[in-house]
């Protein structure tokens, strides 16, 4: 079964993760949540990363903050996608996690996204726009999604906007 498997740092990560798998289930796509680290576990999570892709795993999510390495070590022991959240907290409120996540070596990429929530919320949408290449159901479902999403500008703006 195809499926996405999210990786994360610590369970303090998953206060800000809830989003990227509550998106999931909005759009019934089947995934995996565990808590690996790179730095405190990193047998768990080589473990984990080799596991999830024998049971079909098709991308992976890996989440963390501070010296994020996580995304970058998911990398190194997979040749599916791997998409990096960079998590905010520490002395440096996340340009440590994001510098961390982004700046892999040539060969071994980690695909970025935003710094906290929003990041959450796109690994989630990303995901399922590389599931949706070989899965016309899920595509119509995300282009629908962009559909609302267009037109609740237009009811937002519609509450306040002025036009002369
Ligand atoms: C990282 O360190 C984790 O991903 C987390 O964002 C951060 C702090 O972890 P805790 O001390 O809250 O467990 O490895």
């Amino acid at each position: 079964m195809d499926f996405v498997a999210i990786v994360m740092g610590s369970k303090s990560d998953y206060k800000v993760m809830d989003e990227c798998v509550e998106i999931l289930k909005k759009f019934d796509v089947s995934y995996e949540v565990v808590i690996a680290s790179a730095h405190r576990s990193p047998n768990r999570t080589k473990e984990y990363v080799k596991q999830a892709e024998e049971k079909g795993a098709k991308v992976f999510i890996a989440a963390a903050g501070m010296a994020a390495h996580l995304a970058g070590a998911v990398s190194a022991m997979t040749t599916k996608p791997v998409i990096g959240v960079p998590l905010k907290g520490g002395a440096l409120d996340g340009l440590d996690s994001l510098l961390s996540t982004v700046q892999m070596p040539s060969g071994v990429p980690v695909a970025t996204v935003a710094l906290g929530k929003a990041g959450a919320i796109n690994s989630a949408y990303l995901a399922m726009q590389i599931l949706a290449l070989s899965n016309a159901e899920l595509e119509g479902k995300l282009k629908e999604d962009r559909v609302m999403k267009a037109k609740n500008v237009e009811l937002d703006s519609a509450d306040i906007e002025v036009i002369l």
